[in-house]
């Protein structure tokens, strides 16, 4: 009969649950080495030059929906010519029975072009262009907080083809509504348990495990820490968490909007790194519900969500199980820190210049 080893998280199949959401990831260490014969990604081929004029958001050129950029020197910001969500909705909602139940949704969506230059991404920006991409997320969610019947504002970036990235021009998108949305409604509710039960942030003491333990750090600096969560499903997920714990982005200083500007350019730097391709992943920033009440419970923090697994050419598949039962990964995330980690902050491009 085979020996029974101590249990040990880097070789034993286990749980692992994400205090953020309530939910648990199964976590197989040893499943890694699987062979691999079906779908292979195309990796993204950078052929890309400073100015496209077939590019709907190149500063001077005509969008899609006839309107014309200005010859924006920096960022730019427009309301969404295909918007998700739309301000003038009428007001309705349904409930058969509490099991037909439908309300009617009011939002404003808006696409923000981090650079001039179709050519970069945040990664490729200096940190001092990524500084105002920082000021221009801060100024809308102020200007949109101001309308009474806003109460959620996301920003994110979908990065890549692979996560469904229309144009490859650095550009992020802001979904303002109405209602909280599932994921931050989530998090609300166990950060709100949670401060409510010790007086403190959940993801502060977290990080403060985080930074005692140094197993799952991959960078950090004055303002903030990014790093692969304990819980983390995609392969190469990270968070970056602020070490005070600021609601959101209206609080930061002026050197901690410089110190996220800092991380955001040497986290996406090591992700291109990883796979020396154009790093494809879906982030977005988590911070307190616009609703004019005060969240002492909320802890400003942004999420990287990257499919790829093996190489630029392997994704992770959220299939079957994840789909049906509950999230699992392979690759455990002390290993994934330890690669980020050791990668270089000097991009490849710049490199092989
Ligand atoms: P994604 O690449 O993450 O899909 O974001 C691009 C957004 O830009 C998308 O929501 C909008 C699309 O509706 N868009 C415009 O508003 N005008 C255009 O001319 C092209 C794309
Ligand atoms: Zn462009």
């Amino acid at each position: 009969m085979q020996e029974i080893s101590e249990f040990n998280l880097s070789e034993h199949v286990h749980r692992r649950f994400n205090p953020l959401k309530g939910e648990w990831v199964l976590v197989s260490p040893h499943r890694s080495r699987r062979p691999w014969q079906g779908q292979i990604e195309q990796p993204e081929i950078e052929t890309r030059t400073a100015y496209d004029p077939a590019c709907y958001l190149c500063p001077g050129n005509t969008r899609a929906g006839g309107a014309k950029n200005p010859e924006y020197p920096d960022v730019f910001a427009f309301d969404n010519d295909f918007a998700a969500l739309l301000p003038h909705t009428p007001d309705g909602h349904l409930d058969d029975s509490g099991l037909i139940v439908a309300e009617s949704e009011r939002g404003i969506s808006r696409v923000i072009c981090f650079s001039p230059r179709h050519d970069l991404t945040l990664a490729r920006m200096e940190v001092s262009a990524i500084r105002r991409v920082v000021d221009l997320w801060t100024r809308e969610v102020a200007e949109l907080g101001l309308h009474p019947w806003i109460n959620h504002v996301l920003i994110f970036e979908n990065r890549g083809e692979m996560m469904g990235c229309s144009n490859p021009h650095p550009h992020g998108q802001i979904w303002a509504q109405q209602s909280i949305p599932n994921e931050t409604a989530s998090e609300s509710e166990h950060m709100s348990e949670y401060y409510a039960r010790t007086g403190s942030s959940l993801l502060g003491d977290y990080l403060a495990r985080e930074l005692d333990a140094r197993t799952r750090i991959v960078c950090e600096n004055e303002g903030f820490v990014a790093l692969v969560p304990f819980w983390a499903i995609w392969p190469f997920e990270t968070m970056v968490i602020s070490r005070r714990p600021v609601q959101s982005l209206l609080e930061l200083t002026e050197h901690e909007r410089d110190d996220l500007a800092d991380i955001l350019k040497r986290l996406t730097t090591r992700y291109d790194n990883l796979f020396s391709t154009m790093f494809p992943y879906s982030a977005g920033i988590h911070q307190a519900p616009v609703d004019g009440v005060e969240h002492p419970e909320w802890h400003l923090h942004m999420h990287f969500e990257p499919p790829l697994l093996r190489s630029a050419t392997i994704r992770k598949f959220m299939v079957g199980y994840e789909l049906l039962a509950e999230a699992q990964r392979d690759v455990t995330p002390e290993s994934s820190a330890e690669r980020l980690r050791s990668l270089s902050e000097k991009h490849y491009h710049e490199s092989d210049a």
